[in-house]
């Protein structure tokens, strides 16, 4: 259920932000999950491919910026997606907490199309600013982005940051950096412009449109 001071940010803002949604115990499972699947099939047997996906499905992308020192398969990993495909993040995407939020946003005929579970290794180039929504031009608008912190997220080791009020496509259209003016981030994002301070959201949860 979306409270009345959650709805009201949401119309306002453009996302609001739940506090421990979930135990934290669930963020660890995913975690361990997921970095097992990589350790069983590490970007160092996908020498040279940009992607590479596992037997359930889900991608591994591999980091463009190794952290010094890494060691572990995931410290060469940028993200995975579809991590919604498997185990407790799957329970997660199909559970209630989610289900309840977004249905109450969009109505109840809702899927989960797509997740990503972000490493944020130390260095890594991490995403420009950007809209989700420009990506995803799907015939049903608006999206609803859900941003769960499964570790702890800080300023330091690179919690998301928000800008309010950037109107998402269907409402305001989407304004681009030119191209050599963005951050470098991962490939095949397009940086984001927007006025407004941004909001450090080194919190477990963030919805957004
Ligand atoms: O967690 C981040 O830093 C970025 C997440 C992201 O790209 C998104 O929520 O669209």
């Amino acid at each position: 259920m979306v409270t009345d001071d959650e709805r009201e940010q949401w119309e306002r803002d453009g996302f609001f932000i739940r506090r421990a949604a979930v135990d934290p115990s669930v963020g660890h499972a995913m975690s361990d999950e997921l970095i097992a699947l990589v350790r069983d099939d590490p970007p160092s047997a996908h020498i040279d491919e940009r992607a590479y996906v596992l037997a359930n499905g889900v991608l591994v992308q591999p980091e463009g910026k190794v952290p010094e020192g890494a060691a572990q398969p995931e410290d060469y990993v940028a993200k995975l997606f579809n991590a919604h495909l498997v185990g407790t993040t799957r329970d997660f995407a199909q559970g209630e907490v989610a289900a309840d939020i977004v249905s109450d946003l969009l109505g109840p005929d809702i899927d989960v199309f797509q997740t990503q579970f972000i490493l944020k290794n130390p260095g890594a180039w991490g995403q420009p600013w950007h809209q989700d929504s420009y990506y995803f031009r799907f015939d049903q608008q608006p999206q609803v982005g859900l941003w769960l912190a499964i570790t702890e997220a800080t300023l330091e080791n690179g919690c998301l940051s928000v800008l309010p009020r950037q109107g998402a496509p269907h409402r305001d259209g989407l304004s681009l950096w030119p191209r050599g003016d963005r951050q470098p981030g991962i490939a095949g994002h397009l940086g984001a412009a927007g006025s407004g301070d941004a909001v450090g959201a080194g919190t477990p949860r963030r919805l957004k449109t």
